[in-house]
């Protein structure tokens, strides 16, 4: 595994399809808790207690508030450099996926086009009756009577199939697959990188601390995304 930028930069560039997944990490300087580590969001509340489907069931009043806090938080938060970056990448691409584990929206709102939700989105909520999906507007019940959920993924739950299979062809066909603050935890984004380094990609890890994922990247950058982000797109550096 390389750690060196300017390398990993040139072959970036030389890629004519890009698929980039993220993570929590990427909104952290954008003050966005992440989930796992010294100032993760599920050191304050327990996931098992909130973020799953038992839970809701047990007390949807409660998790409904939960994701409220966060909405809260994460209204108040702007996109960072990395974000930015990113959308710059996109443009410059002639083909370009952009797959995000993370629910806030960032990506969308620094400008990115082809995004992938794959947790779903915090900004949306379901019946859980009907299935179908909205904008949230702080309702508890759909029209039909059943509850309205969060539109996100808990454990356990099957991501959206259709997303799952663009995720893996994406990662199946790209020259350059950049993976982005994510601990690498969690399935089934977790063995993206892999498969994209299985057909033939260049993996490029960006986290401030090595995961699971480093052993299949090409190359790891050390440090924080919206650092290394920008440099890594930079086309005249
Ligand atoms: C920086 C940085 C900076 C910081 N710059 N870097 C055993 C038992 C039960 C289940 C399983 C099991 N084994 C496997 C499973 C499956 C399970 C799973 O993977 N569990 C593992 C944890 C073991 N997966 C699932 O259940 C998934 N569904 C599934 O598999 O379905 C199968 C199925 C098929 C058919 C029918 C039924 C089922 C669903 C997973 C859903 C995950 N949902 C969450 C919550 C979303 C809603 C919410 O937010 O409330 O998604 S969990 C949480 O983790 C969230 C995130 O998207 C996800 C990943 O976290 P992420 O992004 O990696 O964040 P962190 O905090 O972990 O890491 C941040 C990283 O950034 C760190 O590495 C830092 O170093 C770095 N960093 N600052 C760069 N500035």
């Amino acid at each position: 595994m390389r750690t060196d930028l300017a390398e990993a930069r040139r072959l970036l560039h030389r890629a004519r399809r890009i698929t980039v997944l993220t993570g929590a990490g990427v909104s952290a300087e954008s003050g966005v808790p992440t989930f796992r580590g010294e100032q993760g969001l599920w050191k304050t509340y327990r996931p098992e207690e909130l973020a799953n489907a038992d839970a809701f069931e047990a007390n949807p009043e409660l998790v409904w508030e939960w994701y409220r806090w966060r909405q809260g938080v994460i209204a108040g938060c702007e996109p960072n450099t990395a974000h930015r970056a990113l959308v710059e990448l996109e443009r410059c691409s002639s083909s370009f996926t952009l797959l995000t584990q993370n629910i806030d929206g960032l990506h969308q709102k620094a400008g990115s086009l082809n995004v992938e939700e794959l947790h779903g989105s915090l900004w949306r909520a379901r019946c859980t009756r009907e299935g179908k999906t909205r904008e949230d507007t702080g309702q508890l019940r759909c029209e039909c009577g059943a509850w309205l959920r969060p539109h996100v993924v808990w454990f356990g739950e099957p991501l959206d199939s259709m997303m799952v299979a663009l995720s893996f062809h994406a990662a199946k066909r790209s020259e350059a697959f950049l993976v982005v603050g994510t601990s690498g935890l969690v399935a089934p984004a977790n063995r993206l990188p892999r498969v994209a380094a299985d057909y033939g990609a260049t993996v490029i890890e960006i986290n401030t601390e090595p995961t699971p994922l480093s052993s299949a990247a090409d190359f790891f950058l050390a440090g924080p995304a919206g650092e290394l982000l920008p440099k890594l797109v930079a086309r005249d550096a």
